[in-house]
């Protein structure tokens, strides 16, 4: 999407709005916008936090502080300024002007790492089209800007900078297009997931906070490649492998996208779209990275999503899809804390503790997910000729069959559909007939 200079220095200011009611503090929200910042690949020259009293709509700052971010600016030869919060357009260009610099918000820093590891036809298109909503919004109040040439899209050029060029109207007749076509790659991930439904393995779906640790325990149990780093958004598009498990021959585990706090909300829709997966889940494993100090505050964000995605009902708190919570980078925790949290993990059965970098606890994860998926029966549904007596024979003496009906005539003559409820035991039991 667009071009980040990467390696640039960059001054990183947190905003500290009186009465926004943050999720995390504000030492931790500084530390997570350095960890957006590093994951394009640029360089914090210092960083701090700004208390604000009242918000400046020119500005967001008072005009003092504004001028001790220029004095930070020069002291450390920084050529960029992250603002951890969202600007307006009108404070963004102000900004701009008053400190000589490119400056770019939450949003835009958001939406460039997402642009940059965006990998599926889909992924890029959710992206792109978040980016042409956020351009949109600031082409709306800062139209003169245009002849300038300025870019809605602070620092970053690419094709972003022929679609400032363009007009409004040039915007909307794109994201039209890029609706269809999203509309299109939807429809075609429906139908796999469809047909991924009816198969008779039980999904299980790695979801938590970014850098939790999901794509290391997904490596792990599977000995796929996927990239885990210590990156914010390391992984954006959602994979799937195989995987064996006690008393389960056969599951699927999927790993997602993380979360994060504050998302803007024109990637709302580009996360939701992708975490419609977990949604068909049969279980969910809520990775947490319990040496992080905001770990419970990422846990609330965690647990708000899955809220949002009707996992978790919001009127009663109870779960659509069991959940699991995997307490990891357990390696990290110092005695004490281990020992606390080690009784605590122990005493439920809805935790593991284990660490997915060296591996402890890992075999007693596996033994807690095939418990609780031999304990789960699914519906599934199967197809089979009228003439397969024994296969449906099995069914009915097995499965708790919710529907039989007759179907059109197939190439191997009459069939018959069967919605069944099975425990993954009986399925794997079944699909071996
Ligand atoms: N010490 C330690 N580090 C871990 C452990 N698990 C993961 N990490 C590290 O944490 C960082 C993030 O791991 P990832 O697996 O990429 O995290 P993720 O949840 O997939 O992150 P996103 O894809 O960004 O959402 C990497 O540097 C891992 O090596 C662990 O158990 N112990
Ligand atoms: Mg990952």
């Amino acid at each position: 999407m667009g071009e980040v200079s990467r390696g640039a220095r960059a001054l990183v200011v947190c905003p500290d709005i009186r009465g926004m009611g943050y999720d995390l503090d504000a030492e931790s929200r500084l530390e997570e916008a350095e960890g957006l910042a590093l994951a394009i690949g640029i360089v914090v020259a210092d960083s701090f936090v700004l208390p604000v009293r009242d918000v400046k709509p020119n500005l967001l700052f008072g005009s003092g502080q504004v001028e001790n971010i220029r004095i930070a600016c020069e002291q450390n030869e920084a050529e960029l300024v992250v603002v951890d919060g969202a600007l307006s357009p009108i404070q963004q260009r102000n900004l701009e002007d008053k400190l000589a610099r490119k400056v770019i918000d939450r949003t835009g820093l958001i939406l460039e790492i997402f642009g940059e590891r965006a990998a599926t036809a889909e992924g890029r298109l959710q992206v792109e089209l978040a980016h042409l909503d956020y351009q949109q919004s600031r082409l709306v109040r800062s139209w003169t800007h245009l002849e300038r040439q300025r870019g809605g899209f602070g620092f970053l050029g690419g094709p972003g900078e022929t679609q400032i060029e363009a007009d409004r109207r040039m915007i909307r007749q794109r994201m039209g297009r890029l609706r269809k076509e999203l509309e299109q790659v939807r429809k075609t991930r429906g139908l796999h997931r469809e047909r991924r439904e009816r198969a008779p393995w039980p999904v299980v779906a790695l979801v938590g906070y970014t850098n939790a640790g999901k794509s290391t325990l997904f490596n792990r149990l599977t000995g796929a490649e996927v990239m885990a780093e210590d990156l914010l958004f390391a992984t954006l598009d959602p994979t799937m492998r195989a995987i064996a498990l006690p008393g389960v021959e056969k599951a699927i585990l999927s790993d997602t996208v993380g979360f994060i706090s504050d998302l803007p909300t024109q990637l709302v829709a580009a996360f939701r779209a992708t975490l419609e997966e977990v949604t068909a889940a049969d279980l969910i494993c809520h990775v947490r990275d319990m040496s992080n100090p905001s770990a419970d505050a990422q846990k609330t964000q965690v647990l708000n999503v899955l809220r949002d995605l009707d996992v978790i009902s919001s009127e009663d708190g109870t779960e659509a899809i069991p959940i699991l919570e995997v307490w990891n980078k357990w390696d990290l925790l110092d005695e004490e804390t281990a020992e606390e949290l080690g009784g605590l993990a122990q005493a439920s059965d809805d935790v593991v503790a284990l660490s997915a970098l060296s591996g402890a606890g890992v075999p007693q994860f596996l033994e807690r997910v095939g418990e609780i998926l031999t304990s789960q029966a699914t519906v599934r549904q199967f197809e089979l000729p009228a003439s397969d007596g024994r296969r449906i024979a099995w069914l009915h003496a097995h499965g708790d069959i919710l529907e039989e009906e007759a179907l059109e005539e197939g190439a191997n003559g009459p069939m018959r559909r069967f919605t069944v409820r099975l425990n993954p035991k009986e399925l794997g039991q079944f699909e071996s007939l």
